[in-house]
Order: structure tokens, then sequence, then C-alpha cells
């Protein structure tokens, strides 16, 4: 047992082993855990979890449970799980493929939130009550506070709602991150409301340690597991033309007095366009620059180290292995230069629209109105889920969206009549940019904001595809606000699921 990281003497004896810990978990339960991306959350008894479950479904007993988290997790939690047939219910982000594909074959249940708003719901009620929170720590304070590990997520509202707490304390994360989170306990849903005060992104408004009640520990598991993200692929020409015409975009608005010099809070997106626009900034004439965002990703880190960002805001790392170990290494290096607070004040809307975000999101597709899809394959299979990327584009001082201007090697055009799905809608997408250009629709009407992005954003091989359909909306649909033929404009993505190819 290492008691440096178990200060509280009481708690230690709830120390067991994960196996014995995942045995408290009841079947058809809603459990609260840890982790955003792949980071901070718990890594050994969802594994032990997932061999109970496997067990019991040998034995002939249904075991499934209803699963709330931060977002996304790693494979030992969410794979795992899913993996075992172990997830009923699962809210409020997925990334894992295993649960994917469960979901896109109707056998989970799955509710994507905007993420700000799952703390409140969960306050509000109707998702009913929360049995257990399995919380990772990178320790436990002699007064029984919580050190958060490498994300916070929902971590403050599971730990206040669940009956009862399994705690893991993860030997792997820094000690140095004690004193890197800002744990804020002034939300309270209406009429109790009162503003949130900060005005900074590089405020402290909370504590550094979340709080516990010690008679809801149930048990208390030691491990020493890394987090686990994928690694980023290096930067290909897509990705550097992105980079490269939106860092023009921030240049011009700048020149234009649109912007400060040092830029406003930036939010950036998860996946690989999105960090290769921060690593594009390294070079780019901005100094003194600031986030305000949900995820720390490598391209953050670089920008860190080379200078250029002077703090960044978040509610969880997400770095590669090689990051991850090189930032664990060296934590104190960044206290004050990096803070993470609980996902519903990272991702919250009142502050997002003080603090001014430029916020940077990656899409699957946007039609020619600059309507966004950014979850659903086709208009029925779910990819992520909207994540955070509704909190920000709302809220943002610029809504920017991007996206290669293909997918599928060129069978699918990411510029299409119409969306098969919507999430951000036309007033909530500001900035489109592909590897072709940039369009930007403040202040255009529908009709000039369908002329911009098919000049500037579809692929050379769509546009004359998307002119040809413009042209004829314009000479035959029943309004001229926003032309559109509504029996063809889904034909695209009905030609892809009949031929494998938009092209036909
Ligand atoms: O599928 O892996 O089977 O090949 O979608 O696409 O190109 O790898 O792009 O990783 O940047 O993800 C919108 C999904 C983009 C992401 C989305 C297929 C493509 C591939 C992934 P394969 P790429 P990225 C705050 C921000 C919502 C959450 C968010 C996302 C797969 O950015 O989840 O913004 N956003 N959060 O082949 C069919 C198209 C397609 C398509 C791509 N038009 N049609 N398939 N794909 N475009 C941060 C957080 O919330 C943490």
């Amino acid at each position: 047992m290492d008691l440096a990281r178990i200060g509280h003497a009481g708690l230690r004896s709830k120390v067991m082993s994960a196996e014995a810990a995942a045995a408290l978990i009841e079947p058809g339960s809603t459990v609260g855990m840890s982790g955003f991306t792949g980071a901070g959350y718990p890594k050994a008894v969802p594994l032990a979890l997932a061999a109970r479950i496997e067990r019991a479904h040998a034995a002939g007993t249904p075991f499934r449970l209803r699963l709330w988290t931060g977002a996304s997790t790693g494979p030992e939690l969410d794979g795992a799980l899913a993996k075992a047939d172990g997830i009923e219910f699962r809210l409020p982000y997925n990334s894992d493929p295993i649960a994917r594909d469960k979901i896109n074959r109707g056998e989970m249940e799955y509710i994507d939130l905007h993420l700000s708003q799952v703390a409140p719901m969960a306050w509000q009620g109707f998702l009913g009550p929360l049995d257990t929170a399995v919380i990772e720590v990178t320790g436990i304070k002699p007064d029984g506070t919580l050190i958060p590990s490498s994300s916070v997520g929902n971590n403050k509202t599971w730990l206040d709602r669940a009956d009862r707490v399994i705690l893991e304390v993860n030997r792997w994360q820094s000690p140095a991150l004690e004193g890197m989170h800002d744990i804020y306990y002034g939300t309270a849903l209406p009429p109790n409301r009162v503003p949130i005060p900060l005005i900074r992104p590089d405020q402290l408004i909370g504590q550094p340690c979340l709080r516990c009640d010690p008679a809801k520990v149930v048990a208390i598991v030691e491990t020493d597991s890394p987090d686990r993200n994928l690694p980023f692929t290096a930067p290909d020409a897509t990705a550097h033309a992105i980079a490269g015409h939106l860092i023009e975009f921030l240049r011009h608005e700048v020149a234009k007095g649109r912007l400060p010099a040092s830029l406003l809070p930036l939010q950036s997106g998860v996946g690989n366009i999105a960090n290769a626009v921060l690593t594009g900034l390294i070079d780019a004439p901005f100094e003194n620059l600031t986030a305000y965002t949900e995820v720390i990703q490598d391209g953050m880190l670089d920008l860190i180290k080379s200078g250029k960002l002077r703090m960044a805001s978040a509610t969880a790392f997400s770095l590669s292995p090689d990051a991850a170990e090189e930032v664990n290494a060296d934590m104190a290096r960044y206290r004050g230069r990096m803070i993470l607070r609980p996902e519903e004040i990272s991702n919250h809307p009142e502050l997002i629209r003080r603090l001014g975000c430029i916020a940077m999101n990656g899409l699957i597709e946007a039609d020619i109105y600059g309507n966004v899809n950014s979850t659903h394959i086709m208009g029925s299979r779910i990819q992520n889920g909207i994540g955070g990327s509704g909190d920000f584009a709302r809220n943002a001082y610029v809504s920017i969206f991007m996206s290669p201007s293909t997918a599928k090697g060129g069978k699918i055009s990411a510029i299409v009549p119409q969306v098969s799905h919507v999430d951000h809608i036309t007033q909530d997408v500001q900035v489109l940019v592909t590897e072709q250009g940039i369009a930007d629709l403040r202040g255009r009407s529908p009709k000039q904001r369908a002329e911009a992005i098919i000049a500037n954003c579809a692929h050379p091989m769509f546009r004359p595809m998307l002119a040809d359909y413009y042209k004829r909306a314009r000479a035959g649909a029943y309004g001229q606000h926003t032309p559109s033929l509504p029996g063809e404009a889904l034909s695209w993505h009905r030609r892809f699921i009949e031929t494998g190819s938009m092209l036909g």
C-alpha cells in the first residue's frame, strides 16, 4: 500500500483488489465513472467488472449496467464492458469502436449530450439515481479530499450524487498534478443559480481537490497504469492546407482589428486536423495566446513549449503516449500554465460567451447553407457524439468548422446539398474551412453562403454537381430564400448507400 497516496487513515482499511471492488456493483445499476478521452478513467475495476459480467453471461444470468462518464474513455473501460455486452445504456459521448458497433446494431441505448449539460441534468434528476461512482484519483489527502488525476470531467457530480464510491488510486499519475485543478462548487439549479465568477482563462475560482464523504467510500483499489490515447498521425498535405487557410483567416481578422493580436482564448476540437492547426500556430505571428477548451492535446503542449501559448484551461489531457510520459515526468513545469476544471465549467456557455472563445471543431459533413453534421454517417450511424462542439459553436466569438472536403478516398463529398443529420444550425457555423479554401459565412444570406461554400470549400470533383443542384434549386425551389429541392437534396447519401460512391 502506498501510504503517501492514501493520506486518510480511516480509508486505508478500504483497500482491496479490483475483483473485490467490482463484486460490489449490482447488475442493472447505474455507474458513473471518471474519464475524459483516454485520460483519468478507472483502469482496473472496469476490467474486473467485465470479467465478472462475462462469467455471469456464461452462466445464463443477465448482467448489464447503465454507464455515465465524462466523455470517451479507454479500451479498459468502454472497450472491455462493451465487449462483455455489459452496457445497456450509455451517455454522454463515446468513441470506442466496439461500443459504436453495438450502438449502430441497436444493441446498446446511447444518448450523446452537450457536455456542459450533463452535470446539471444529473442534478435535475430525470436521468435517475446514481448508484456507484468509480473514480480514478492521484491520491487521497489526510482530510479525505481527493487529488484529481489527468481529467476532471463529471467527477465532482458523480462523487456528490452517487450512493457509494469506489476509488482507484493510480500511482502512474504524477503527484505534481496536485494544485493543477480548479474544482468550482458554486453551481446550482435555478432559481438559485448565480453568475460564475470567471473572467479570465487563467483564473482559479474553486479548490484544488474534490470533496468526498469518506463514509460513502466502499472500496479503494491501487493501480499503476498509464492513460491510453492513440498517437496523433503526422499532419498530411490536407491538414497542412486546412491549418494554413485557418491561420491566414486569423491574421486577416487581426489586421482588420476584429481580433486582438494575441487572439482570444482558443478552443480546439478532437482529431488530427485540430492538432495540426495547433501545431501550425507555432510558426504563426501570434504571441501570448491562451486556450479555454476541453482537452489539452499534443499540439497544445507544443504551443506551450514554444512559448506561444501562455496557458491552457481544459477538463482533461488528451495526450499521445509519448507526450503523456513527457508531461508526467515534468509536471511541475506546467503548474500555472495548465488548469483542469469540471466539464460543466470548461464547457459552460456563460463562460465561453464571456471569454469570447475562438472555436475550431471538426465535422462529418456540411451543407451548402452551412448546417453541420458532426455525429452521424449517412444520417443514421453514430460516429462519436456532439461532445463539446455545440457548447462552443453556439457561444463562441468566432465559430469555425473544418474538414477535408472529401471522405473515404474521394467517394464522399463533405459538402452536400443537405446534411443527413443536423448538429449545428447555420447560425452557429460562421466559418467553414477545407483544404480547398475558406468560406467566411458571417453576415451572409443563405444564397450568399451557398455560393461561397460551393466556390471555396467543395472539392473540384464535386463542385460542378453542387453548382448544378444549386442552379436548379434557384430555378425550381418552392421558395427562394433557402432554395432547395427536398426530394433530391438527400439523393447523394442514397447514392452512396446504394453504389458505394456519391459520384454514382
Ligand atoms: O471513419 O475511421 O472508419 O475511416 O468518419 O473521420 O477524418 O478521421 O476525422 O477524427 O477529425 O473526426 C467530426 C467525427 C471528425 C470529430 C469528427 C468518417 C471517416 C472516419 C472520422 P473511419 P476523420 P476526425 C470538442 C469537440 C464531434 C465532437 C467534437 C467528432 C471517421 O471531430 O467526433 O467536435 N466531432 N468535439 O472516414 C462518411 C463523411 C465523413 C465520414 C468523415 N462525410 N461521410 N464518413 N467520415 N467524414 C472536443 C471533445 O468533445 C472531446
